[in-house]
């Protein structure tokens, strides 16, 4: 028989699938609406496994609801603003748009090589004016309901470069470019009030029931709602202006563990004292070159001064802690202020160790270990508060309760709801991304830039050749006209965060007018989003802003919905094996080090006596199965894999192997039996195929083939629904000739269509069907053909088990006896003596009674 030739039919149902717009999503469709979507991809210039993987799987969705009868909105985009580009202008000199235009026009056609059933007429792309354009006006529109403000605050700046970086371009405390060590600045930037909807962001969660509990959890704890203590410590020596010195906790329960004080270097006591010590000044100073980001004031050496101050420990006026300024402490968080209690906080710890204060244990697994010694781990566990007077032998939870009562009794403290969360900081010092729509005027102050003015368009004539926003030397473009006065004004030169371009694209598929962001109604029918699927990286982030931007749009009168996506799904990664070879390496000072050097699994060649570089015939140690990634070389392009084996044989694979939620090693065996499989169902499908066997229960299992696999799409378990089509494509190989195997070899096609679709369609076409198998329904199931007809009966003798028999579920009392009576077991147990007793309980059980 010939073989299904993927590399002529793939691109022809491609052709076809376009010239008649089979997956262009009709508005106006009286259909039930069903929206899949897969989280859109950065165009860093390559598809690889991971996009190919999180693809397919929506797509046998997307394809499934079509043949259940839904219009289908699938559509593809691109995530297109962002720092690589900007990096590529400046090592390679392209501009940040031609490069990602590029790589958008290469990533469209390998994605279109694998017949992925997307809605191409919605396409967008995040760096184009038509969809940053919109993006400004709503984000004037939330501007003017207040939703969108202005403050000062705190940037790493990289002191050699002149720019402002990014955390993640922080690397050890210096900037990624320069290895100058980064230092803290001050500088006006845009918020987004995310904070005013944490209740409800929170409690949203709640009715997520299709969401990963994961997820869920990670958004609660980023939310991170709890219970605080602002109080005020006297100070036992005040400077005048100075009497109290305001802390915030969310350990009031560790107030007798407490040893110190501390102040952020911007603190007003802190900037007082300074005006009579230079040491302090140059220590501020030091300070500030600790970077902003959470993880680095984890990590940086802890730094104090002490003030010679002390404050008075708010139960015990005998008793009084010493004042320092610390670089940890930050002055935008709680009150600039903290006591510490380096027991049971890792950053008092390392703070006390260094500056020999005192370490006490007041919270223990149990009363018994009030003595426990604290090593080098600060002990965060929940337990029973010891050594802490009239708190001992409460928990934490009652613990805090309990100071947070006396505090607000005796007037020196309040309780308050504290939230993890913070606005959202939008305002990025780069080129690459939505201009934030607004003007600086000197008189008029900051004044939005009127709707029909929209888009602020980016230059094109930018320069990458020194650090620093292009957007803020470009010779002409910050200079406009007030809109308000018609006095020189300047524009605003940063721009948007991508993630704001990423909380709403869904919104914009949905729907995508050229004159607003979108239609309220058509988005509304088809949002919220039904199935969303992606990597788990993007769980809290992503999904937070999403979730918030939605309600900020529901809250301003542009869109009725409250929850972006209804139903979340997280693959897992794709991984490989590892090879690498060790190297040495001379570093600057002279040391030899032996480093591994990665290498592509196209580099290297297995024999008998084991694995071996290719090219210098040097053996290569074969690692730990990780996620594909650049850095460890570990990666297989889809390119040439569907080059050889064709687009459907590398879906199977990837739906095959592994659920879906979990990490799918890559293998050669795996594609070459997705191969296999592939010419197998070719086979079966061919007209008057037939087997030599018997299949008497064909039918039976067509219609329990078809339940099974639409339950398992529905349920995303993609490998169980091909293990199912495993079990059905072995039964038909067997299959007799007959009308039987021809309805199942029928139905065979329909149900891998959404899974292989070419394949499909160029068996449906020999068939001589009609039309496009991606435009036939799904497959009817009788019910009836479900129920099993056989019961399993027990058959005991006085009440022990001794056989079990298959039968008929209708059998009547008397076949069952005939039949106990009959089975091998029960003539050796009954041993010739004749029954006292027969009891049959149809369906059930059989007992004789000897
Ligand atoms: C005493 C204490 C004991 C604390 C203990 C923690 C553990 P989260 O939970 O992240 O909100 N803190 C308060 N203001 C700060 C500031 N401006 N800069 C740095 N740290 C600050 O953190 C709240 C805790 O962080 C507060 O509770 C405070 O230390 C510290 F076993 O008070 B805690
Ligand atoms: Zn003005």
């Amino acid at each position: 028989p010939v073989r299904f030739n993927a590399l002529d039919a793939d691109p022809r149902w491609q052709v076809i699938w376009a010239e008649r717009g089979t997956f262009e999503a009709d508005d106006a469709s009286p259909k039930p609406k069903s929206y899949v979507l897969e989280m859109f991809p950065y165009p860093s210039g390559r598809i690889h496994m991971g996009h190919v993987r999180n693809y397919t799987m929506g797509d046998v969705l997307a394809r499934y609801r079509r043949m259940t009868g839904h219009e289908v909105l699938h559509p593809m985009g691109w995530d297109a603003f962002g720092m690589p580009a900007e990096n590529a202008a400046m090592e390679k000199g392209v501009h940040p748009g031609a490069w990602t235009r590029a790589n958008i026009a290469d990533m469209r056609t390998q994605l279109k090589r694998l017949g992925f059933a997307l809605d191409w007429s919605r396409e967008l792309a995040t760096c184009e004016p038509d969809y940053y354009g919109q993006e400004q006006a709503l984000f004037l529109d939330l501007f003017a309901h207040g939703l969108v403000y202005r403050k000062e605050s705190a940037v790493n700046w990289d002191p050699v470069d002149h720019t402002v970086l990014a955390n993640e371009q922080v690397i050890d405390g210096r900037g990624w470019r320069s290895g100058a060590l980064v230092e803290r600045r001050k500088l006006s930037q845009w918020f987004l009030r995310i904070t005013d909807f944490a209740d409800d962001l929170l409690a949203g969660l709640g009715d997520l029931d299709q969401w990963p509990a994961k997820v869920r959890t990670m958004q609660e704890n980023w939310i991170g709602k709890s219970r605080g203590l602002k109080f005020r410590f006297d100070i036992s020596d005040p400077l005048p202006g100075h009497e109290t010195l305001e802390v915030f906790t969310t350990r009031p329960d560790t107030i007798f563990g407490a040893s110190f004080a501390a102040i952020a270097a911007d603190h007003p006591i802190a900037q007082a004292l300074a005006a009579n010590d230079p040491a302090l000044v140059d220590f501020i100073a030091a300070c500030k070159r600790t970077g902003t980001a959470a993880a680095e004031v984890e990590t940086a050496e802890k730094l104090g001064f002490d003030t010679g101050l002390r404050v008075v420990h708010p139960f015990d006026p005998d008793w009084t802690l010493p004042l320092f300024v610390a670089n940890f402490v930050l002055m935008e968080y709680g009150t600039g202020a903290v006591f510490g209690v380096p027991a049971h906080d890792q950053r008092d710890l390392d703070f006390a160790r260094k500056y020999q204060l005192p370490v006490t244990r007041v919270v223990a697994a149990s009363a018994d270990l009030a003595d426990a010694p604290v090593g080098d781990e600060a002990d965060s566990a929940p337990g029973v508060l010891v050594q802490s007077r009239f708190l001992d032998g409460m928990t934490v939870e009652a613990g805090k309760a309990e100071v947070i009562a006396r505090a607000e009794a005796s007037c020196w403290g309040e309780g308050t709801t504290v939230w993890r969360l913070r606005d959202w900081g939008v305002s990025r010092q780069r080129y690459w991304g939505t201009p934030i729509p607004i003007v600086h005027c000197d008189a008029c102050g900051v004044v939005p830039v009127p709707t029909e003015q929209l888009p602020v368009v980016l230059p094109e004539d930018v320069t990458f050749d020194v650090p620093g926003n292009p957007l803020d030397r470009h010779p002409t473009w910050k200079h406009v006209d007030c809109p308000a006065c018609g006095a020189p004004a300047r524009r605003e030169t940063d721009t948007l965060d991508t993630f704001v371009d990423s909380s709403w694209y869904f919104i914009r598929f949905a729907s995508q007018p050229d004159d607003k962001p979108f239609d309220k109604a058509v988005a509304e029918q088809w949002l919220p989003v039904g199935q969303y699927i992606g990597g788990v990286e993007h769980a809290i982030l992503h999904l937070l802003y999403a979730r918030f931007w939605t309600r900020a749009l529901n809250r301003i009168g542009r869109l009725d919905v409250a929850e972006p996506f209804a139903g979340l799904f997280t693959q897992g990664m794709v991984t490989h094996e590892t090879y690498s070879r060790t190297v040495e390496e001379r570093t600057e000072t002279g040391e030899v080090l032996t480093v591994p050097k990665w290498l592509s699994p196209d580099d290297i060649e297995r024999r008998d006596e084991g694995v071996f570089e290719t090219a210098t015939g040097l053996a290569v140690t074969v690692g730990r199965v990780e996620k594909m990634s650049k850095s460890k070389k570990n990666t297989i392009d889809p390119g040439p894999i569907v080059d050889q084996y064709g687009a459907d044989a590398v879906r199977w694979f990837m739906l095959s192997d592994s659920p879906p939620e979990r990490d799918l090693p890559w293998s050669e065996a795996g594609i070459e039996g997705a191969w296999r499989l592939v010419q197998r169902v070719w086979r079966l499908t061919e007209p008057g195929a037939a087997g030599d066997g018997a299949a008497p229960k064909l039918e039976r299992l067509r219609h329990r083939t078809i339940q099974g696999i639409a339950d398992d799409i529905d349920a995303l378990q993609f490998n169980k629904a091909v293990a199912k089509l495993f079990s059905f494509v072995a039964a038909l190989e067997k299959a007799p000739a007959g009308p039987d195997r021809a309805r199942a070899a029928e139905t065979l096609i329909l149900l891998v269509a959404p899974m292989v679709p070419h394949l499909a369609e160029e068996a449906w076409a020999r068939l001589g069907r009609d039309g496009l198998v991606a435009d036939a329904a799904w497959p009817a199931v009788d019910p009836a053909m479900l129920v099993d007809d056989q019961v399993t009966i027990a058959v005991q003798v006085n009440g022990k088990l001794r056989d079990t028999l298959t039968a008929a579920k209708d059998a009547d009392k008397g076949a069952l006896e005939a039949m106990a009576m009959a089975s091998e077991k029960v003539i050796r147990v009954l041993d010739g003596a004749t029954p006292r007793k027969i009891v049959v309980v149809p369906g059930r059980l059989v007992n004789i009674v000897a």
